[in-house]
């Protein structure tokens, strides 16, 4: 691994699959020098390094590795034997465990790195580790950040960084709009290659940061600001590399020869896709992505409502509006303290006392920009000609201004370098880099987020709002919070940011998560996507019918999976090895390496 302390200038796209565009440079530069400003010397935690794996013994490791080192190179193959100098930041991040550091430094880590260059190499590796019984860990690219990044559930799993090498683009079919990308291959990287071929009419459906790659996002169903916006529902087929080492493509990919896998998701039979996602089941390595067609014309809007108490009745006419398309892309209705946080600065030039930062102070704050005194921002889009989008912007004003004291913000008042024109860019299909400014809200800014779906009903918003209000109050944690609209339910996206060099901020921050996802649960609300720390808790309220759907994926796991090897415990999701053993994270300090694994005898030889 690099050695971030000495990296200077932030790479670029054509120094590295995972760089960030020329065009966002200065923008990155900037996010860069806020994140290192803030930044303290790390506190070294006591560590034996390279962290070996449950139920292998250390001479047994060293012989895979060298075995592992001798089929790929040596260059491919990276211990992770010395504790890092410096997390770095979100675009020159580690690849061996969690940045954000929920967990403390020693859990969620890494034995080793591997750098496969094909589909082959994949099942050379798969194959390996169930000779060695070691676990492994695929990342696309490790930028799942805020639910883990590039961490192993297991501490001393061996991590297969697939974008490093298998970064290509290998189609962009500009009829079909389609295109077929590798596991290295970020939403930067694949708008800017559509740039460069002139595809003006082909957009990429972008999350709120680019540098993540598109089958990561989408395998994790991540969201796009696009009227796309569901990652996983746009995908075509997949490549997929099983825990035993064959390989298969699902959807119409299965049939030799065929043209179809990147315009028709199902093929024949059962749909197997829905098994790589959020999975141990399977490695993905190669995904078709739809594109949308350019509309021919945007323009977003700003809306601005006045009080907190508004939220309810702003939902409910969000509900039908966005249902029936005249809301027509995954907007984000974000709390006035967001607004003041996304510009970069520290809470202490706010507010300089424990606890969370007092209304009158964010009523003040908020004041003082383009948007003015408000509690809540929707920030939308409307798409096509111009009489097409002044036909649907005509009823969303009439019925937003149904709220007593709801603004329009003219976006010809708003300064170019406002936080809006980002969103704008990123509704518009350009990938942008402005969104992890409010990391910098407090020094050593991580992030962990509490990701509740709900139906777009106020009642329901309301719920969830109290209950991460009163958690966030009893922690002493700011709340920032963002619903993001999908077609018929919203993500209420809760981003707890702390320091992670403190202890006690970690250890508040994951008390008010586990709390908050029980209160949830008790309602009847589930997280679409959750911290590796907190798959074990959210797995368990996913418990209908005796715990039925998880004895389904074991029974799946087991029979895919013999030797338990690939990404165990994902998603709540055990071997068989491990179950039992106490590997479960939970309100205790246990569970972080359970009580080892089953000894060999249980062992499947392949
Ligand atoms: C965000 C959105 C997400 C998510 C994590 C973060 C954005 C934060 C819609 O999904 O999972 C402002």
């Amino acid at each position: 691994m690099a050695d971030r302390s000495a990296l200077t200038e932030t790479p670029t796209l054509s120094q590295a699959h995972s760089g960030i565009p020329s065009r966002l440079l200065h923008k990155a530069e900037r996010a860069k020098a806020l994140v290192f400003k803030g930044k303290t010397p790390q506190p070294q935690q006591q560590q034996s390094l390279p962290a070996i794996p449950q139920g292998v013994s250390r001479a047994t490791f060293d012989k895979a590795i060298t075995d592992l080192t001798n089929q790929l190179g040596p260059e491919n193959v990276e211990l992770n034997d010395k504790p890092p100098k410096d997390d770095g930041w979100y675009m020159e991040h580690p690849n061996t465990h969690d940045m954000m550091n929920v967990t403390g430094s020693d859990a969620l880590v890494a034995s080793a790195v591997v750098y496969p260059s094909s589909t082959a190499e994949v099942q050379k590796i798969v194959l390996w580790a169930n000779q060695y019984r070691i676990p492994i860990f695929p990342i696309s690219m490790g930028r799942n950040l805020g639910y883990g990044g590039a961490a192993p559930r297991v501490r001393g799993s061996v991590v297969i960084d697939l974008g490093k090498r298998m970064n290509k683009i290998l189609d962009i079919d500009p009829d079909d709009h389609t295109c077929l990308v590798e596991p290295g291959v970020s939403f930067y990287a694949l708008y800017e290659a559509i740039q460069a071929k002139g595809y003006d009419h082909l957009w990429v459906d972008t999350p709120d940061l680019g540098g993540g790659s598109v089958i990561g996002n989408t395998l994790d169903r991540g969201v796009g600001y696009t009227p796309y916006g569901d990652h996983w529902a746009t995908h075509s087929g997949l490549e997929v590399v099983l825990p035993t080492g064959e390989v298969l493509r699902t959807g119409m990919g299965a049939l030799p020869h065929s043209n179809t896998s990147q315009i028709f998701p199902y093929g024949f039979g059962p749909i197997a896709d829905g098994l790589f996602s959020q999975s141990n089941l399977g490695i993905v390595t190669q995904m078709g992505m739809t594109l949308m067609p350019n509309p021919t014309g945007h323009e977003s809007f700003l809306y601005a409502f006045a009080l907190e108490t508004d939220l309810a009745q702003v939902i409910d006419i969000i509900r039908p509006l966005r249902i029936s398309n005249i809301l027509e892309n995954v907007a984000q209705l974000r709390s006035a303290v967001q607004t003041i946080a996304v510009q970069g600065r520290p809470r202490k030039d706010f507010y300089d006392q424990p606890g969370p930062i007092p209304q009158s102070i964010i009523d003040a704050e908020v004041s003082k920009l383009p948007c003015g005194k408000c509690a809540w921002l929707y920030y939308g889009m409307a798409y096509g000609p111009p009489h097409i989008r002044a036909y649907k912007l005509a009823i969303i004003d009439a019925e937003f201004k149904k709220v007593a004291g709801a603004r329009r913000i003219d976006p010809a008042t708003i300064p170019k370098d406002n936080y809006f024109w980002s969103r704008d860019n990123i509704a518009a299909g350009v990938p942008d880099f402005e969104e992890l400014l409010w990391c910098n809200w407090v020094p050593n800014g991580s992030h962990i987020a509490f990701s509740p779906v709900s139906p777009i009903r106020g009642k329901d918003a309301e719920r969830l709002m109290a209950l991460a209000k009163r958690r966030h109050a009893e922690s002493g944690i700011d709340l920032f919070p963002a619903f993001c609209v999908g077609l018929r339910e919203m993500h209420l996206i809760v981003e707890i940011v702390f320091d992670k060099t403190k202890p006690e901020a970690r250890e508040a921050a994951m008390a008010c998560m586990r709390a908050m996802v029980d209160d949830a649960a008790a309602l009847g609300y589930g997280e679409y996507r959750t911290h590796l720390a907190l798959m074990d808790q959210v797995a368990g309220t996913y418990s209908w019918n005796d715990n039925a759907l998880m004895k389904f994926n074991e029974r799946i796991k087991d029979a895919l999976d013999p030797n338990g090897i690939l990404a165990p415990g994902k998603s709540g999701i055990w071997p068989k090895r491990y179950r039992g053993r106490g590997w479960e994270m939970g309100t205790g300090a246990e569970g972080v390496e359970g009580n080892g694994v089953e000894p060999e005898t249980g062992s499947v030889k392949l």
